[in-house]
């Protein structure tokens, strides 16, 4: 861990750049909370905000004020912030339960976010994601003509209620998409223009985001838009998935019409720093930015002890929608390699024995993580992974193990006997549903609209089958040694 003081080492071309905890599940624990502050701020990030959905005080129970032992941690993030340079703000969602007509539910949401304030928190989020998209109480309907109107007055209420020099944000109901709807039209023209309105692209977990599509939202909104970027986070149908690669797809040209990028992260805090790491190189120099030498200089840094195996590791943990087609790429191209000199009648040994070493290589990557890996912390966190990513190297191992000893010029029985020892070799690994390799099956929640009559999945592709690696290699194998051990010699 560095010292505090340490200086950053770039900053962000975005005037708000860095990390809302927003995700469903297990919210961090407060030591990685501060890990993260610290990293970030080094990386060259501003900006850091609470808002867990599984937190009851955050969200369900909005109205019960943080007990005081919480509060001191707030204060402590408050102020490792402050030496960080990251400003630390903190998010209320009250929209599952608030009546927007009350005065009581109004003065309890301004009571509590005066709290946050007087802990010294500088940007404060009204978090309005994730709530039923229609007024819901007789009381509301009555006063206001629409949800966007509720939620003008509640946010113009707070607005007022706060010092000018602390930022408020607001997370609209319809989050995504590009085209304008009536609501977001209405926040556009009704909230005071110096409170920030997220966003998250043209879907949750948007693949891209293009200049386009941000001066689109931002002409709706009247204002530059806030990117809550739905990256690395693993919520919900996503909890299989680690995601390791760097982050990518978002335009050199979005500053000129976001004010801001902050990303979700997932649940597992130090190895979320990946994303982190390499985003905030994007947000210094969206036009210079390279994903790749990014990662290189993240896995360098977070891998320290192990750098190679973590590197490894990270190698077969990128796919997303950001990078749907990465499940090891050195070992898949060479692999590839076989395939194509096998469809052209030519001789494939060289690849298939450096394929073979490939994967004995990667059979070595748990016990070099479990070894040496210095972030004890993150070795705990991917665990789970490191197991699967072993289980899934050995089935890799084997299934090219036997293949070399099909090509061999031995006797026919031994190469018989070599495939169906591999069967019962293979069917002794159990799955854990962790993914290592690419998913055999998953669901992004790629929706197009948070409105009832309008929401689908589909635009983005969101279901994910048959990705696995591990499973190509074994298909390939086993069709082609069954080839060779069925006909004539
Ligand atoms: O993205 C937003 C604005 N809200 C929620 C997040 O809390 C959640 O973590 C992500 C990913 O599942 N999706 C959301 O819709």
């Amino acid at each position: 861990m560095i010292e505090h003081g340490d200086p950053a080492l770039t900053t962000s071309t975005f005037e708000h750049a860095g990390v809302i905890e927003g995700f469903y599940g297990p919210a961090w624990q407060h030591l990685d909370r501060l890990y993260v502050i610290e990293r970030i701020g080094h990386w060259g990030m501003n900006r850091y905000v609470y808002a867990p959905k599984d937190d009851p005080l955050h969200r369900s129970r909005w109205r019960d004020p943080y007990p005081e032992a919480t509060l001191r941690e707030f204060r402590e993030l408050v102020e490792c912030g402050e030496k960080a340079g990251v400003q630390v703000g903190f998010a209320l969602s009250p929209g599952l339960s608030v009546r927007y007509s009350s005065a009581e539910d109004r003065s309890s949401l301004i009571a509590k976010f005066a709290a946050f304030a007087e802990l010294g928190a500088r940007s404060l989020t009204l978090a309005l994601d994730d709530v039923p998209a229609r007024l819901t109480h007789t009381e509301d309907q009555r006063e206001f003509d629409s949800l966007g109107a509720a939620h003008v007055a509640l946010a113009e209420a707070l607005r007022d209620s706060l010092a000018a020099s602390v930022s408020l944000f607001v997370i609209p109901t319809d989050y995504l998409g590009v085209e304008p709807t009536d609501y977001l039209a209405t926040l556009g023209a009704g909230l005071d223009p110096q409170i920030e309105i997220g966003w998250t692209g043209r879907t949750i977990v948007s693949p891209t985001i293009t200049t386009d599509e941000a001066e689109k939202r931002s002409q709706t909104l009247q204002r530059r838009v806030l990117i809550w970027d739905n990256v690395p986070v693993s919520d919900g149908s996503m909890r299989s998935m680690l995601h390791m690669g760097p982050y990518k797809g978002r335009d050199p040209g979005l500053p000129e019409f976001a004010s801001g990028i902050l990303l979700n992260p997932m649940e597992h805090a130090r190895a979320s720093c990946v994303a982190l790491h390499t985003a905030a190189a994007y947000m210094a120099d969206p036009t210079g930015y390279d994903p790749e030498s990014a990662w290189f200089d993240a896995l360098e840094e977070l891998g320290a002890g192990a750098t190679d195996a973590f590197r490894l590791f990270a190698e077969a943990h990128r796919f997303s929608p950001l990078h749907p087609d990465d499940r090891d790429r050195d070992l898949e191209a060479r692999v590839a390699e076989i395939s194509v000199s096998l469809g052209n009648g030519q001789d494939f040994s060289d690849a298939l024995v450096e394929a073979r070493d490939m994967a004995a290589a990667r059979l070595g990557v748990a016990d070099r993580l479990r070894d040496r890996l210095s972030d004890r912390r993150l070795l705990s966190e991917i665990e789970p992974w490191v197991d699967s990513h072993e289980v899934e190297s050995r089935r890799i191992h084997i299934a090219l193990d036997t293949l070399l000893n099909v090509v061999k010029d031995v006797p026919r029985s031994e190469q018989v006997f070599a495939v169906m020892r591999m069967q019962g070799q293979l069917t002794l690994d159990a799955f854990s549903g962790h993914v290592s390799y690419g998913p055999r099956r998953v669901l992004y929640p790629q929706l197009t609209s948070m409105r009832d009559d309008q929401m689908s999945l589909g635009a983005e592709p969101a279901l994910f089958r048959d990705r696995c690696l591990a499973d190509d290699i074994i298909v390939l194998v086993e069709d082609l040694a069954l080839f060779m051990v069925a006909g004539e010699r």
